[in-house]
C-alpha cells in the first residue's frame, strides 16, 4: 500500500491563481497509471485553495465562519480535484474522489476526526481514493484548512501503509548548500528551507516533521523522481 502526495506546487503554477501546471500534471498522471500497488493519491492546493484561504485568512489553526469563504476555498480544491480525476481517468486509473469537508471534523484540541471507512471500501474494490486539501467544520472557528500533509499522515497511519512519497518541487530535502540530503531521522540533519510561494500549511519543516512521526518509511522527491518512487526505488530522501 501506498499513500502519494502530489504537491500543489508541483501540479499547479503556484504564483498565479487557479492555474494548472498541465504539462506537470500529465507527467505526474503517467506516472500514477504505471503504478503496481495499492495507491491512494492526496493532492495539495498549489494556486486553487491557498490563494483563497490567505485571502479568508483560514489556516489549519484558524478558521472563518463565512460560508463565503469556506465554499472559496473548498470550491477551488473540488476544481482542482476533478481536473487531477479527469487526467487519471484519460490513463485507465479508476479515480474516485474523497472530500474531508464532507466528513470531517476538528475538534477543540485540533485533533481531526476523519473516517475512512469510504476510503477502505474504494481499494477493497480497486479504486484508487483521490484526496486533497481541504477545509473541514472546526469547533469554535467554523471551518480551518485539512492540508493535504495532514491527510497523508491519517491515511498511511489508518492504512498501514509500507511507503509514503512526496511528489514536491524538489528533488528531497536539500542541506545548505543545495544538495539532495540521502536520508534524514531528525530536524537537525538538514538545513530546511520554508516554501517561498502563499502556503497556509508550512513549508519543508512541517513535511519532515509530520513525516518524521510516521511508522513508515517515507520519501521526498520531485517529478522526475516519481515513476522510480512508485516501482519501488528510492528517489531523492529517505525520511524515517
Ligand atoms: O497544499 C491545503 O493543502 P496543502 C490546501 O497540502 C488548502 O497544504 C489551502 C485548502
Amino acid at each position: 500500500m501506498i499513500v502519494l502526495k502530489l504537491g500543489g506546487s508541483v501540479i499547479t503554477d503556484k504564483d498565479r491563481p487557479e492555474t494548472l501546471d498541465a504539462p506537470a500534471l500529465d507527467r505526474a498522471a503517467d506516472a500514477v497509471a504505471g503504478a503496481s500497488d495499492d495507491l491512494v493519491v492526496v493532492h495539495g492546493g498549489g494556486s486553487f485553495g491557498h490563494h483563497h484561504a490567505a485571502a479568508w485568512g483560514v489556516s489549519v489553526d484558524s478558521g472563518t465562519d463565512d460560508v463565503e469563504g469556506a465554499l472559496a476555498v473548498h470550491g477551488a480544491m473540488t476544481t482542482l480535484n476533478r481536473v487531477v480525476l479527469a487526467r487519471l481517468h484519460d490513463r485507465g486509473v479508476s479515480a474516485l474522489p474523497v472530500h474531508s469537508l464532507s466528513v470531517g471534523a476538528r475538534n477543540t484540541d485540533g485533533v481531526l476526526d476523519l473516517p475512512l471507512a469510504a476510503v477502505d471500501r474504494m481499494l477493497a474494490e480497486s479504486f484508487v481514493p483521490v484526496l486533497h486539501g481541504d477545509v473541514a467544520a472546526t469547533a469554535g472557528e467554523g471551518v480551518t484548512v485539512v492540508s493535504g500533509d495532514e491527510l497523508v499522515a491519517r491515511l498511511a497511519r489508518h492504512l498501514d501503509a509500507d511507503r509514503v512519497g512526496l511528489c514536491s518541487t524538489v528533488p528531497g530535502v536539500l542541506d545548505g548548500e543545495n544538495r539532495v540530503v540521502d536520508r534524514v531521522s531528525s530536524l537537525d540533519d538538514a538545513a530546511l528551507g520554508e516554501s517561498a510561494s502563499t502556503d497556509v500549511t508550512g513549508g519543508m519543516a512541517g513535511k519532515v516533521r509530520t513525516l518524521l512521526e510516521l511508522d513508515a518509511p517515507a520519501h521526498i522527491f520531485d517529478l522526475d523522481g516519481l515513476p522510480a518512487f512508485l516501482v519501488g526505488e528510492t528517489p531523492g530522501t529517505v525520511v524515517d
